[in-house]
């Protein structure tokens, strides 16, 4: 359709790479873009052993810190998944977003060393080995993570740049309940502190009404082993709360009686139980996707405006889409089934006139939640609503695109 323009240059250069080597029988240039010495070609022996996408499939993470990611000591640090190119309700899990706390190496674990301990306020403290947690019985879900931070930099002229914080994986793992049964909590506990095994230990509380809930000990992703970016080999899942919570490398769970402030609060700063608790989880939220900002529009006519969406709070119950800046509202289509915390695809048939108009979507999720507009939102924090307007929490306030008469799109709030 025309809608995602790799730039013509793209593939010129591609092409001028491809043509000054000699490539025959089945040998694939790693990255014909930036050809590096120390990313070999694959040999066709390794591709048929383990796959890659197509070499003209080239969308990336991008960093949106600002800092370059990995910088120049291979410290990770936010990076982005390319989400308009994304189809469907799940995110690649090379192209899952990783988010590491104030930039951190990706440690290398051994799954046969790992271990996590289940101690504090249970009756029988207990370790368990990587092989210890695959004997129990398992649960496989799809569920979305999202960074606080995502949608938090007004001036984002794309939809990566603006929503690529948030990633969707089917996850398979333990309940978390599960094992906490196994080690037998004591009455009075009320809080769990989860630590992750590298050197910032990702550490967070979570409410043990939550943990005994619906939290998983994952230790597979998208039909796989987790990935080390995303916790290998085994991280906390907290299905609906901030990115924050969810452990990566997970080690350590300590039972406990209160709420303990971690390293992960520093940018949050709850310490009252209440106000945290109320605040971990991700409100309603969507995107449109197609059409978003940075894409061109090749002419007025029939087009499929395509997004997702997610809420903390449960499963998506409607999406509703506006053409004409909030005027009018239709409703999407939700395509599949839209399971609880995770995203979900939705779509709608759209004829454009060729003129000017701004798009937003519109998410309602199974407790009656709306997702809130931007003045919504500026009014709760009793902010003024400019441009420069930075909700200081997680913003779940809608998108708009402005679709220019040329079929540029931009950002409506810039
Ligand atoms: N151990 C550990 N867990 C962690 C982090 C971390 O740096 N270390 N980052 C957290 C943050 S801020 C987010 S948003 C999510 C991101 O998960 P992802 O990198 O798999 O997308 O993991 C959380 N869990
Ligand atoms: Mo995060």
């Amino acid at each position: 359709m025309g809608l995602k323009h790799p730039g013509r240059r793209g593939f010129l250069k591609r092409g001028a790479a491809i043509a000054g080597l000699a490539v025959g029988g089945g040998v694939r240039i790693a990255d014909a873009q930036t050809p590096s010495p120390a990313a070999p070609a694959k040999s066709i022996k390794e591709l048929v052993a383990y796959g890659e996408r197509s070499r003209f499939v080239t969308s990336t993470r991008i960093p949106v810190s600002d800092r370059p990611s990995p910088d120049s000591f291979g410290l990770v640090f936010h990076v982005a998944t390319p989400i308009a190119e994304q189809v469907g309700a799940i995110t690649p899990s090379s192209l899952h977003y990783v988010a590491t706390h104030l930039g951190s190496f990706v440690p290398d674990i051994d799954p046969k060393e790992h271990r996590l301990m289940i101690h504090g306020m249970v009756d029988r403290p207990l370790t368990f080995t990587m092989e210890d947690l695959k004997r129990f019985p398992s649960v496989t879900r799809l569920h979305f993570v999202e960074c606080i931070g995502n949608s938090g930099r007004p001036g984002a002229k794309t939809v990566q740049e603006s929503h690529g914080l948030t990633s969707c994986s089917e996850w398979t793992g333990v309940l978390l309940s599960t094992l906490l049964k196994e080690c037998g909590v004591k009455s009075g506990a009320s809080w769990i502190v989860a630590e992750g095994a590298e050197e910032v230990k990702g550490a967070s509380s979570v409410q043990l009404s939550k943990a005994m809930d619906d939290c998983l000990v994952c230790y597979g992703q998208n039909g796989e082993p987790v990935r080390p970016q995303q916790g290998y080999p085994l991280r906390l899942l907290v299905p609906g709360f901030e990115g924050i919570f969810q452990t990566k490398y997970l080690r350590r769970i300590k039972v406990v009686d209160r709420y303990y402030m971690t390293f992960n609060d520093y940018g949050h700063l709850q310490e009252d139980p209440k106000v945290s608790a109320l605040m971990n989880q991700i409100g309603p939220k969507s995107v449109i996707l197609t059409p978003s900002g940075g894409q061109q529009l090749p002419g007025k006519g029939f087009y499929e405006v395509s997004g997702l969406a997610w809420s903390g709070g449960g499963a998506v119950k409607r999406v509703e889409i506006t053409a004409d800046g909030g005027k009018t509202w239709k409703d999407a289509v939700i395509q599949g089934t839209a399971y609880r915390m995770a995203h979900v695809r939705f779509v709608m048939p759209w004829m454009w006139d060729g003129g000017e108009c701004e798009l937003q979507s519109r998410c309602t999720d199974e407790l009656g939640q709306v997702q809130p507009s931007r003045a919504q939102v500026a009014k709760y924090w009793n902010k003024p609503l400019t441009a420069a307007f930075r909700v200081p929490g997680t913003n779940n306030s809608i998108q708009p695109w402005v679709v220019k008469n040329d079929g540029s799109v931009v950002n409506g709030l810039v």
